[in-house]
Parts: C-alpha cells; structure tokens; sequence
C-alpha cells in the first residue's frame, strides 16, 4: 500500500463555538484557537478540522453558511483565520476546513436571489417543485423534524431541506452550482488550507422523482434510499477531484451518512479517483431504534465489533478508513461505551482510545475527547441549544410518540449538545473557556476535569492520548498492519491483532468494570512479548491472563 501522510495522520476536531473565548463575548473564536496551538503541539496532533467558521445566520451553528468567502464575526476576521492558519503551520500541524455544500443558509445571497421568482438565474441552483393536491411534493421529514419541504408563497412552490428550513438543499444536478462550488474550494486552497471535510457529501445527488420514503413513527418518509449515494454522486465527486482537488497537496474526508462498505470502496478508493476517506455512521447507528436515534439503549460489544471488523477488513487494501467515537455531532463516547462514574472514567477512557487508535485508517478526536469530557447534567429543555434536539422534543412529545420526562432523559443521553458545552481549560471560572457568559452551559465537573490538573499528572487521559499518537507515527504496523479479530462471541473483550512483515501487535481491551479471563492466542503462545502501551501499570502478556475493570493492553510480539 502506498505510505501517505493522511493515513499516517491523527485529526483533531475543532468546534470553535466551544473550544476557546478569546475576548469574552462568551463564545469561542478563532483568537482563542491561535493561543491554545501549543496545548494542540503537546498532544502531537498532526492536523486540525475545523467546524465551519465562515459568515452563517446560526440556525445549525454554522452549518447553514451564508457567505463561502467570509469569517463569521462571532468568531473573528479573515485576518484572524490567517494568522491561526499561519500559527497552525509553524508547528507543522495543518488545517481541514469544514465544507458544507448539500445545502446553503436561505439567507446565502444565490438562495434570496433564487426565490424572487420562477425565472430568476438562480432558481435553479436549488430544488423547487410545486406541491401535490396544497401539499408538500413528497412525504419526506427532515432531519430536524417537520417536513423536509418549506412553502414559499411568492412564486407558490416548495423547495426542499433534508435539514432545517434554513438550510436549503443545492441541486448539484445544475453545472453552474457545481462551478461555484469548485471555484469557492480553489480559492481556500489557493489560501493555503490543507484539505476538507465535506458535510453530507453522500447526499448531493437525488434521485430525480422524488418518490415517497417509508413512513416512521413521527409520521413522515424516509429520504434516506432517495438521497443517500444518490445517481450521480461519485461523478460529481470525480469532477471535484479532477478539477479541484488533484491539483493540491490535501486530506480529504466525506461524511457519509447512509454510506456502506461497498459504496465506500468508490467514494475512498485507495486509487484517489475520489476522497481519502469517509465518516461511516454504522457503529453510531447500533442503538438506534423506533424513535431514531432518541432512546437509552445500549450498544452490545458482539454488534460493535461485527461492524467495525466489517470496515476494517472489507476496505484493507482497497480504501482507506476513518476511525472515529466522538464529534459535533454525538453524545461522549465515555459516557455511551465506557464508564463516566468517578471510578472509571479515566480508565475506560483509556482504555476506548486504546481500542479505536490501534485500529487501520485515520483517528480523529474531537476537542475534550483527550481530557475524558463526559455528557452533561442538563436539567431542562431551556439548558438545551441544539436545533435537532429543541426540535425532535416538541415533535415527539406533541405528538404523543414519546411522554416529556422520558424525551428530557433520553435529550440528556443522546443530544448533541453533550460534546458542544466549553472545552474544559481549567477549575476557574467557567472552565477558563470565558471571562463573559458561555453560550451554552459548562458542565459542573470542570472543577475535577479539566486541562490544567491533566497537563501537571503524568497518568492523566491527555498523557495517554499524547502516547498514543506517539506510537502511530512511530509504528508502521499501527498504521498499515492486517487487522484481525479474535473471540467475536465475547461480550466483554474486544481483542485484535495486526501485522507488518512480521511484526504483531496483541490488543486487548475489556469494555465491563468485571474480571474477564482470556488465553493468550497459540500464535503468540511461548513467545517473548512486550508492553507496548497498557492503562494498568502492570499489564502482561501470560498464557492465562485476567484483564481487570476496563484494562487495556497492547502487546508486541
Ligand atoms: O451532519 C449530518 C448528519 O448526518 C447529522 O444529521 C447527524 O445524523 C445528526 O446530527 C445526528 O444527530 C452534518 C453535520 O455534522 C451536522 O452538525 C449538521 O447539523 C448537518 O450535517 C447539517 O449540515
Ligand atoms: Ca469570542
């Protein structure tokens, strides 16, 4: 396989919102990225993803933009974003920008001019349809609740979002968005930024009649067999590459919601017709249910390691994976997979990093994910900031799909606002994030989690973090190893082995605060193995071994 510095790469997510308030107007800015670089040095990160930071009315805290070439005030000037850039640069550590170009801001000036009027030049740059007998085209409900389809009574049609109603979806099916769009890219390359994230790329193309999706329990269709890896998304994707993409030195990761492993052999294939690489959901989706995403279950580790297994071996040798537990856009892993109680949080913290940083593909952690940053205590739904969440209450709970007191329990669990709170700096004043008020909530364990008393304990989550990433840039095998599993029937331990000309690593991680007993494998059986990394002190590879609460180990053979 040929070495690249993408694969060999760990990303670190920035949701600038939330990183760091530089001027105390209680929301985090580009300034406070630029002071904390040397905090993003220590931990040895290679790249930054930065969530979208360009001018946006804030309906989706950026991810409805209405200006490609601007900065959002909140966050700073053009100015600003440069000297972060050139900030970033001196300590070799590059920048990915957030690409949202599914849908633009209704208040983005080509979507004002679309909606004057029928004929207008670009109205078609978004999809318009009339409705069917005074209703919606189709039954479609976007994914912030409601109908994907909004009523615009000044040429009397309706134009589609699969998100909210100020994020319009583009039809790429017109070549002029698709200038626009590459140009807007070459212009940020030419700028000097490293690559991109693309939001929701897999559903840029639709399949053209629109048909009604399957009807779920808030009463709409499901779009997603109509939009997801639609028609004609890789030859879209194919001319970005030609025309924009080929021509720079970037990384490039599509988010893919609905993507398979078969799909994700084009969209990342390792011949670079395409991306490097794409966010798969299927892991995320494992406790999903009836009422989406919104319940209290948990995942089971058997389910777990079948799909991550699948993606590891499907793609070995043909394209090239993500390795993600955390985002924007999802709960803390900690608090889901692992265990948030005093006791255990910082060793199955560890021991989670240790079980997705040994993997093949490109890691990524998102901001407080090295701190071990759990879900937050929210009391009630005014605590809540998040469109998706506000919405999917009044939706479900007006409907009587789901009682109030059960939805605020199951908001506490699986908002995203869990991983949105400040990034937690120190036991000052709201975490040291802001001197002003924070835009959201600071969760009240700052006094006990926080950057600072990490920084000054060698045992501390970011030390182990730093360690990990250490050892990806120094071990090919954790980079380009096969991946095999071992014991998939286990409903405590995830164990797994990878090799390069020779060399073995042995990971073993036990997700349960119970004793869990394991053989080491016959292929390891009488040979000298040594720690390469371990959340206990005393970690050894033996033929009989007994991994305790939330152990994790990683042995070289
Ligand atoms: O997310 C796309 C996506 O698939 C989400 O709808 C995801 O399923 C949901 O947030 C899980 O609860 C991207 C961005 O990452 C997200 O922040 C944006 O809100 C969304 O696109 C619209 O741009
Ligand atoms: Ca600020």
């Amino acid at each position: 396989m040929e070495r690249t510095w993408w694969k060999e790469a760990v990303v670190y997510q920035i949701y600038p919102r939330s990183f760091n308030d530089s001027n105390g107007d209680g929301i985090g800015d580009l300034n406070g990225i630029t002071e904390k670089m040397d905090y993003l040095k220590k931990l040895g990160i290679d790249v930054i993803w930065l969530s979208p930071v360009y001018e946006s009315p804030n309906d989706d805290n950026g991810y409805d933009i209405s200006n490609y070439r601007g900065i959002m005030k909140d966050f700073g000037t053009m100015e600003d974003f440069d000297r972060m850039l050139a900030a970033a640069h001196e300590r070799g550590i590059r920048i990915v920008m957030d690409l949202v170009v599914n849908h633009t801001s209704d208040e983005h000036p080509w979507f004002v001019e679309s909606r004057k009027s029928k004929d207008n030049p670009y109205r078609d740059y978004y999809i318009w349809r009339e409705g069917k007998n005074g209703k919606e085209p189709n039954n479609w409900g976007s994914c912030f609740s409601g109908p994907a389809w909004e009523y615009d009574g000044q040429t009397d049609m309706y134009y589609l979002h699969l998100f909210s109603r100020k994020q319009p979806d583009l039809n790429w099916d017109n070549p002029k968005v698709r200038d626009e769009v590459f140009d807007m890219m070459d212009w940020w390359c030419q700028k000097g930024i490293d690559g991109f994230r693309m939001d929701v790329i897999s559903l840029i193309s639709k399949v053209p009649e629109l048909p009604d999706g399957k009807v779920g329990k808030n009463g709409y269709g499901d779009y997603g067999p109509y939009v997801c890896n639609g028609p004609h998304v890789h030859e879209y994707l194919q001319e970005m590459n030609r025309r924009v993409l080929s021509r720079y030195d970037l990384l490039t990761v599509g988010e893919c919601s609905g993507v398979t492993v078969e799909e994700a052999k084009k969209y990342a294939s390792l011949d670079g017709k395409e991306l490097n690489m794409v966010f798969q959901f299927e892991h995320m989706d494992l406790d999903g249910g009836e009422t989406f995403k919104w319940n209290e279950r948990k995942i089971k580790l058997t389910e777990l390691k079948q799909v991550l297994t699948k993606w590891q071996t499907s793609l070995m040798g043909k394209a090239w994976n993500s390795l993600y537990w955390c985002n924007h856009d999802q709960p803390r892993m900690l608090s889901r997979l692992g265990n948030d109680s005093p006791q255990y949080r910082e060793v199955s913290a560890k021991m989670l990093a240790t079980c997705l940083h040994m993997m093949q593909g490109t890691p990524y952690v998102y901001q407080g994910e090295e701190l071990g940053m759990t879900n937050v205590p929210f009391q009630t739904l005014e605590d809540f900031r998040d469109i998706e969440s506000i919405n999917a209450y009044h939706e479900l709970v007006g409907q009587g799909v789901i009682d109030g007191d059960t939805m605020m329990r199951y908001l506490r669990y699986k908002s995203r606002d869990n991983a949105r709170t400040p990034m937690q700096w120190n036991d000052g004043e709201n975490a040291g994030f802001t001197e002003g008020t924070p835009w959201i909530m600071v969760n009240p364990n700052y006094i006990e989690i926080n950057a600072e008393e990490e920084l000054a304990r060698e045992d501390s989550v970011f030390y182990y973090y730093q360690k990990l990433i250490r050892l990806r840039h120094e071990n090919p095998v954790i980079v380009y190893g096969d991946y095999k599993l071992l014991l998939p029937e286990h409903e405590a331990l995830y164990a797994y082995t990878r090799e390069l000309d020779g060399e073995k690593l042995l990971v073993i991680c036990n997700f349960s605060s119970e004793e869990q007993k394991m053989d080491l494998p016959e292929e390891f059986s009488g040979k000298e193995g040594t720690v390469l990394i371990s959340n206990y002190e005393d970690s050894r590879p033996e033929e009989h071994m007994t991994l305790r609460a939330y152990e994790a180990a990683v042995y070289r053979f």
